[in-house]
C-alpha cells in the first residue's frame, strides 16, 4: 500500500529501466566533486541538486538529477588511480587474474572502460597482451599513453564500441572499474559491449556495493560522478534486459566494499552459486526497500549531526583540525555538513592538480600531503577513510605526537 508520505516523494525515470524511481535521501545544493577551483573561479561554480532514489521496478538506487558528463570528465579531471599502492597492487592482481582466466585464446583481446592513467592495463601491456582504454579526461588518458599504453580519447558508448568492433575485431574481456556506475546511459554502454564483446567474452565491472554502503553508512559514496549504486539485484535485472546474464560476483575490500560483477551472453556459462547466495542476502536484509533506505536516510542525519557537533566543539576549544584526503566523495559530506575553512582550515592530498587549489562547494585549500608531517595539527578528519590503513601506516608520526584522526565511517568517532 502507498502512504500519503510515499505519495509525496519526488520521483524520476529509471535510467536502467524505464520505471519509476522513488526518491529516499536528498543531500541538498552540491557542486561537482572533482572540480577543485581557484579563487576567481569561485562566482561561476557549478552546482546541482544531489538526491537519491529507488526504482520501484528494477531495485536500481541512482541519482534523481543527472550532470552532463563532459562537465565532470573533461581535460584537467584530477584523480589519477596510480595515487595509491594499494589500489595498484589491487589492479595489477585483476589483471592477472583476468588474463589467466579469461584470455587464453591465440591473440586475445581486452578492452577497458575508463582506463584512467593505465592503473590496470599497464599490466596487460606488460603480458604483450593486445588491448584498448578507452578514457575520455584528457590528462589522465595522456598519463596512460606515457606508459605506452593504446588508449582512446573518448566516451565508451554504442558507437565508439561498433568502431572499435570494425577495426579490432571481438574482445574476450570488457573490463571497468569504477566507471559503470558513472555512466546514466546504460542502454548505450550494454548495446556497445553487445557489439564488441565476443560470443564467449565477459564484461566485467566492479563499482562501489549498495550492501556495504547501507551496512556502512558510507553516504560520502553518493556524487555527482556516483548516478548508480548497484546491488546483485538490480544489476541481475539490468543484465537481462539487454540480453545478458550475471555470471558471477566477487565482493572487494577495496574502496569501502565494492562487488565485481561478470556478464556473459545470457546462456552462454553456468552462473556461480554465489550470485543467488548474494542476492539471498540483500532479500533477507532488505537492501532494496524503502523502509531500509529510509533508516539508512536517518543515519545519515545523525552521522551530520554528530560530525558539526564534534567539529564545532574543538574549533570552540580552540584546537587545530585539518582534513587528509581531497576525494570526491568528501564533496559530499563536507557540503552537506556544511563543513569550510572555519571547522577545517586545510585538506592535504598528494595530487598535484588538487593542490594549490580550494575544494568544491566549501572552498577549503589543498596543500601538498608532504606538509602534514611538517606542520602537525591535533586533528586530522580522514575524508580518504577507504585508505585509512594506507595513510595511517605512513603518517604514524602524527598519532605518535598526540594527534588524533576523526572519522565519520561507519559513525563519527576519533582514533588516537
Ligand atoms: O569512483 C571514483 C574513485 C575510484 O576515485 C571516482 N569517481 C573519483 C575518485 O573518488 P575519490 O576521490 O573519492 O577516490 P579516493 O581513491 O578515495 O581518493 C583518494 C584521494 O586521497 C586522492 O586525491 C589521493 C589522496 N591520497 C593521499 O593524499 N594520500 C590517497 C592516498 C592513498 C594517500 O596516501
Ligand atoms: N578505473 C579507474 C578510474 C575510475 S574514475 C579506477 O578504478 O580507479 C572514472 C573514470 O571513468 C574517469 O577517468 C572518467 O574519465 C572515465 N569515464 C567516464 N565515463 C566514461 C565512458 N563513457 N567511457 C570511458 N570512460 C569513462
Ligand atoms: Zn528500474
Amino acid at each position: 500500500m502507498i502512504s500519503p508520505a510515499d505519495r509525496a516523494r519526488p520521483r524520476a525515470t529509471c535510467r536502467a529501466c524505464g520505471g519509476t524511481v522513488v526518491q529516499f535521501l536528498d543531500l541538498g545544493r552540491q557542486p561537482l566533486s572533482d572540480r577543485f577551483l581557484t579563487e576567481p573561479e569561485i562566482p561561476q561554480e557549478y552546482f546541482f541538486q544531489l538526491a537519491v532514489g529507488l526504482c520501484e521496478t528494477c531495485t536500481m538506487v541512482q541519482l534523481m538529477q543527472e550532470v552532463p558528463r563532459e562537465r565532470m570528465f573533461h581535460e584537467d579531471y584530477p584523480y589519477y588511480s596510480s595515487g595509491s599502492a594499494v589500489m595498484q597492487k589491487h589492479f595489477a592482481d585483476t589483471a592477472r587474474q583476468l588474463l589467466e582466466t579469461e584470455a587464453g585464446g591465440p591473440d586475445p583481446f581486452v578492452v577497458e572502460i575508463g582506463c584512467n592513467d593505465g592503473v590496470m592495463l599497464r599490466t596487460v601491456h606488460e603480458a604483450g597482451v593486445r588491448h584498448l582504454g578507452f578514457e575520455p579526461s584528457g590528462k589522465v588518458a595522456e598519463a596512460a599513453r606515457a606508459k605506452g599504453l593504446r588508449v582512446r580519447g573518448d566516451f565508451f558508448e554504442e558507437s565508439t564500441a561498433r568502431e572499435v568492433r570494425a577495426s579490432d575485431g571481438p574482445a574476450d574481456v570488457i573490463f571497468a572499474a569504477n566507471t559503470i556506475c558513472h555512466i546514466p546511459y546504460l542502454d548505450s554502454i550494454l548495446r556497445g559491449v553487445d557489439a564488441l564483446l565476443g560470443p564467449d567474452g565477459v564484461f566485467v565491472f566492479e563499482d562501489p556495493y549498495l550492501g556495504d554502503i547501507l551496512a556502512k553508512t558510507s553516504f560520502d559514496q553518493i556524487y555527482d560522478e556516483h548516478f548508480f549504486l548497484f546491488s546483485a539485484r538490480s544489476v541481475q535485472a539490468l543484465a537481462a534486459s539487454f540480453g545478458f546474464e550475471l555470471v558471477d560476483v566477487d565482493r572487494l575490500a577495496v574502496h569501502g566494499g565494492e562487488v565485481r560483477y561478470t556478464l556473459a551472453r545470457a546462456g552462454a556459462r553456468r552462473p556461480a552459486g554465489r550470485v543467488a547466495a548474494l542476492i539471498a542476502e540483500e532479500d533477507a536484509g532488505g537492501v532494496a526497500t524503502l523502509a531500509r533506505l529510509d533508516q539508512f536516510a536517518a543515519q545519515v542525519g545523525r552521522i551530520r549531526d554528530d560530525l558539526r557537533a564534534l567539529l564545532e566543539r574543538l574549533a570552540a576549544e580552540g584546537k587545530r583540525v585539518v582534513a587528509y584526503g581531497a576525494t570526491a566523495k568528501s564533496a559530499t559530506v563536507a557540503n552537506f555538513c556544511g563543513i569550510g575553512p572555519d571547522l577545517v582550515s586545510r585538506v592535504y592530498d598528494t595530487t598535484p592538480a588538487k593542490q594549490g587549489r580550494l575544494t568544491p562547494g566549501t572552498h577549503i585549500p589543498v596543500h601538498a600531503a608532504d606538509e602534514f608531517p611538517t606542520d602537525p595539527p591535533d586533528y586530522a578528519l580522514l575524508f580518504a577513510w577507504n585508505h585509512a590503513d594506507e595513510i595511517m601506516a605512513k603518517e604514524q608520526a602524527f598519532r605518535q605526537a598526540g594527534g588524533a584522526w576523526i572519522l565519520y565511517v561507519p559513525h563519527v568517532h576519533v582514533r588516537d
